[in-house]
């Protein structure tokens, strides 16, 4: 048994359909899961529904269901997207089953029994329309609460708190050791800058059951549920235990699985998580394993988030985009293309749809796709079909590229990898211009040439194929396929030139990306 490479992504609050966002994060780990697989290693890749909370009972109430049954109903859509996207999952997490539920239950008890937790009381405002307590940042300038926040009343309720204070020098001393911890750079420096001015609040770790029943219940007192996060960041390891990772299991002590052969994963070798949820996951997520005595994930990768037309997406002012209905009307590869093109692992972004058909059209239909469609059909009509021998003209492009790319991979720079990619794309696209192979073919005293401009463009359209797979798996395939190549380009290795021999027969050229009608300019 050996460790795997273990990649998550947040859980996704299941009050509502998937939009850009979470397709973001989903599809950048896929990325990386599928970049990791290809370089030949083992990989485990989770994600999920975080089901439990405040926000996920209001919306069930709203929609007269229990919420049981509204997260089954959801959980279904969630499913479904993930297979819409062309994720390689290895599990699904929802927080609401057992072997969820059971953990974090494990985890409570031995914190409590080891003194981390203690119990005590808490006055404070509370709105009783937003079922929530306040805090002086809610007040206007006048000194009120804004009306929208309904009755307030002052409220004193007893809660069971996680002790954080005693963990913060050591949490500081160990992100300033460990600068990979958290990537990008300025979100590190922004995690160090809170804790160096903050003293850490224990955190609340319950709520009672008066006030939120749709929680895990707290194993040592029937009267309280867990707060949503410290549920929320378990299925890290719950799933892990589920698989009879050892750490964990040693950890928690509980009986290794005697059914499957176990799964080494923890630690994790990347969260994949955006900006909003940073604290959660470089502050209170290391503690907690600290208090459990496991080692801290390897890296925390966190993503900036997207706007539309400069603007919030939002359900209730329309400013959304629906990843399903991009994905059905311009297919899944230029939907995971653009959005790994797009926006770098860091910095925010901006979906216009402008912007999206003008990829598609550049980069995907007259770029890669006029590339891979010319080189075969040319290939087809005066070679019919069969690879002449070997010639190197492209090959240092094509080692360019391959070395780039997985130099960007290893570093999770997706934006950088696809950028050298395409240099590849257009390297061949100009050699085309340049070399004329529809003049040569007129030529017969010509013909040695065009052998050998055949044969590098159709090795360059090999490698490409292999080059993308971890981010357009569907036309890389279809590459291959064309190709005449069986099978998919799983292997990154096979990237090096001269591998298609001689002789081989390639398949039918077909378009990979339509040419589309562009949409009228905004204005
Ligand atoms: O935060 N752009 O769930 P969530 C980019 N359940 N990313 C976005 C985004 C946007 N506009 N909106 C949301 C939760 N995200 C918790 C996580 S993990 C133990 C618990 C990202 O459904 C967001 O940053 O609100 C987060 O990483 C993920 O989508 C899920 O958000």
């Amino acid at each position: 048994m050996s460790k795997r490479f273990y990649i998550t992504t947040a859980i996704n609050y299941v009050n509502g359909q998937p939009h850009l966002g979470h397709a973001y994060e989903e599809i950048v780990s896929d990325v990386i899961a599928r970049a990791r697989r290809s370089m030949g290693e083992d990989v485990f890749f989770l994600t999920g529904l975080d089901e439990h909370g405040q926000k996920v009972q209001q919306v069930a109430h709203k929609e007269g269901k229990a919420p049981q049954a509204y997260c089954d109903e959801l959980a279904e859509d969630w499913k479904g997207y993930t297979r819409a996207l062309q994720l390689t999952i290895d599990d699904f997490v929802r927080t609401t089953e057992p072997r969820h539920k059971t953990i974090v239950q494990a985890i409570l008890q031995k914190l409590n029994d080891t003194g981390h937790f203690y119990r005590a009381e808490y006055r404070g405002f509370y709105s009783v329309r937003e079922e929530t307590f306040l805090t002086d940042k809610d007040r206007r300038p006048d000194g009120t609460f804004d009306p929208a926040f309904g009755e307030v009343v002052e409220l004193v309720e007893e809660n069971y708190y996680f002790r954080l204070k005693e963990h913060q020098p050591w949490l500081i001393d160990y992100i300033e050791q460990h600068p990979e911890f958290i990537h990008p750079d300025y979100r590190r420096n922004e995690v160090l800058g809170f804790l160096r001015n903050h003293t850490l609040e224990d955190l609340c770790i319950t709520r009672p059951l008066s006030r939120l029943n749709w929680g895990i219940p707290l194993p040592f007192d029937p009267g309280y549920v867990t707060y949503v996060w410290f549920d929320a960041l378990v299925n890290y390891i719950s799933i892990p235990a589920a698989h009879g990772d050892p750490l964990v299991c040693a950890a928690l002590n509980l009986a290794p699985s005697t059914t499957t052969p176990p799964l080494e994963l923890w630690p994790a070798d990347a969260h994949v998580i955006g900006k909003d949820i940073l604290k959660f996951h470089a502050v209170y997520w290391p503690i907690m394993l600290k208090a459990m005595g496991l080692p801290l994930p390897k890296q925390l990768l966190v993503h900036g988030w997207w706007q539309k037309n400069s603007a919030k997406i939002s359900k209730s002012t329309g400013n959304v985009v629906d990843p399903l209905a991009v994905v059905q009307e311009w297919g899944v590869d230029a939907f995971r293309y653009y959005l790994v093109r797009e926006l770098d692992l860091g910095p925010d972004g901006n979906w216009t749809d402008d912007g999206f058909a003008s990829r598609y059209q550049a980069e995907l239909a007259n770029g890669l796709g006029n590339l891979v469609n010319r080189s075969l059909s040319m290939l087809k009509r005066y070679r019919n079909g069969i690879m002449p021998s070997r010639h190197d003209e492209l090959s240092g492009d094509a080692l360019k590229a391959f070395r780039e790319t997985e130099h960007h991979l290893r570093g999770y720079h997706l934006k950088a990898a696809l950028e050298s990619i395409w240099g590849l794309v257009n390297r061949a696209n100009q050699y085309v211009d340049q070399t004329a192979p529809f003049k040569l073919a007129k030529d017969p005293a010509q013909a040695a040439r065009l052998d050998e401009v055949l044969y590098n463009l159709a090795e360059s359209c090999r490698i490409l194929a292999v080059l993308l797979w971890p981010f357009i798996p569907s036309s890389a395939e279809k590459i291959y396929a064309q190709l005449g190549l069986a099978g998919a380009p799983l292997n990154l290795a096979e990237a090096a030139w001269g591998k298609l021999p001689g002789g081989h027969a390639i398949g039918e050229p077909a378009p990979l990306f339509p040419r589309k009608d562009l949409p009228p300019k905004s204005p």
